[in-house]
């Protein structure tokens, strides 16, 4: 009986002509409810040395199974690779798929050119939540609850946490340099870029948008070095040697006296240069830091003082590299970015010149 197992085992191995239909076998005489096992499994009823004789045979019919079952495999797994290589042929004469490369979006060069020039004047980086409460976005700000300026922001509100005043998604960068001022003692030489949120959205606006504000507390800073730092800056950024620039009078709850910055440009057919021609084009907001301000941020205004500015990254990226649409920039669209993105790992330095 298990002579026949042995025999006819051995020769269905040997005809197996797929390591499929070689495992069907395996699972048809070694499996669970397979023929040597349910043989091994009646030993059980046998006598004890009935039992020895038999287990014996079987075990040696198990083991010559198994030996021919892994030679055979070893066979067919070869035959199957051979047939693969001979039939599955490579056409190198097709061309090479494109390596598909991201890069770098306008508004992150922007603030890394940014970066880079303020770096060089000693400025650091100081960054901060994008959800904000009322007190770092506006009461530390000189701006009081009933205060227009609330509404002019166009805040959003997180009306599901908890209650008034509700946590609102920061409407300026500026809470940033608040919390700057409240952990550190000056002299403070800051920048503050970041995302920022108005529920406003037209062909100008988008809802979230980029800004850079700049803050500098020192004891003897004022509105000369405030203008000597924002032409420089601005002269780095746009890749000139001298830009005309101008002051004129402005209001901001958080400055005093407070500014807009125009340069110089000319404005020809469809096409902007800066820096030379007779127009004016406004860049940026600044001034001196309002003395409310210094002291809700645990600053005494008469032993320190210092400048702040602000301006929109989406609108210098635009002047800068010749975008025409604002909402193009958030569209998500491979093709722009291809068209008015940067290399990756081209990253801005004062050294190339930012301006290249
Ligand atoms: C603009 C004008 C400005 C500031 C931002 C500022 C921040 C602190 C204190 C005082 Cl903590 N001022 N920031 C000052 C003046 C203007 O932004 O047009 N931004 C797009």
């Amino acid at each position: 009986m298990s002579t026949d197992l042995l025999d006819s085992g051995l020769k269905s191995i040997e005809s197996a002509d797929s390591v499929k239909a070689l495992e069907e076998l395996r699972i048809h005489i070694l499996g669970k409810s397979g023929q040597l096992t349910a043989l091994l499994k009646e030993l059980g009823k046998c006598s004890p040395e009935e039992r020895k004789e038999k287990g014996a045979a079987l075990n040696q019919i198990k083991e010559k199974v198994t030996a021919a079952l892994e030679a055979k495999k070893a066979t067919l797994e070869a035959a199957e690779l051979n047939a693969r290589l001979a039939n599955e042929t490579v056409d190198i004469t097709l061309p090479a798929s494109p390596a598909t490369r991201g890069s770098i979006h306008p508004i992150t060069q922007v603030t890394e050119e940014l970066t880079a020039i303020f770096a060089d004047f000693g400025f650091s980086v100081a960054e901060g939540p994008e959800i904000e409460d009322d007190f770092h976005n506006f009461s530390a700000l000189n701006i009081p609850e009933s205060h227009p300026a609330r509404q002019m922001h166009d805040t959003f509100y997180l009306k599901g946490e908890g209650k008034e005043p509700y946590p609102v998604l920061r409407t300026h960068t500026s809470p940033v340099q608040v919390r700057t001022m409240k952990s550190q003692t000056p002299p403070i030489r800051i920048i503050a870029p970041g995302t920022t949120y108005r529920s406003d959205s037209d062909m100008t606006h988008t809802p979230m948008f980029h800004q850079i504000e700049g803050l500098v507390i020192e004891k003897n800073i004022h509105m000369g070095h405030l203008k000597g730092v924002l032409h420089d800056a601005l002269a780095a950024f746009f890749g000139l040697e001298k830009v005309p620039m101008r002051f004129r009078a402005s209001f901001f709850p958080f400055t005093e006296p407070s500014a807009e910055v125009d340069i110089g440009c000319k404005r020809g057919k469809g096409e902007l240069v800066i820096g030379e021609g007779s127009d004016w084009l406004e860049i940026l907001g600044c001034g001196m830091v309002h003395p409310n301000v210094l002291r809700n941020c645990g600053i005494d205004p008469e032993e320190y003082q210092g400048f702040a500015f602000g301006m929109g990254i989406e609108r210098l990226a635009m002047l800068k590299y010749n975008i025409p649409d604002l909402r193009t920039m958030f569209a998500g669209d491979a093709r722009w970015l291809k068209h008015y993105g940067f290399p990756a790992l081209d990253i801005p330095s004062l050294i190339k010149g930012v301006a290249a």
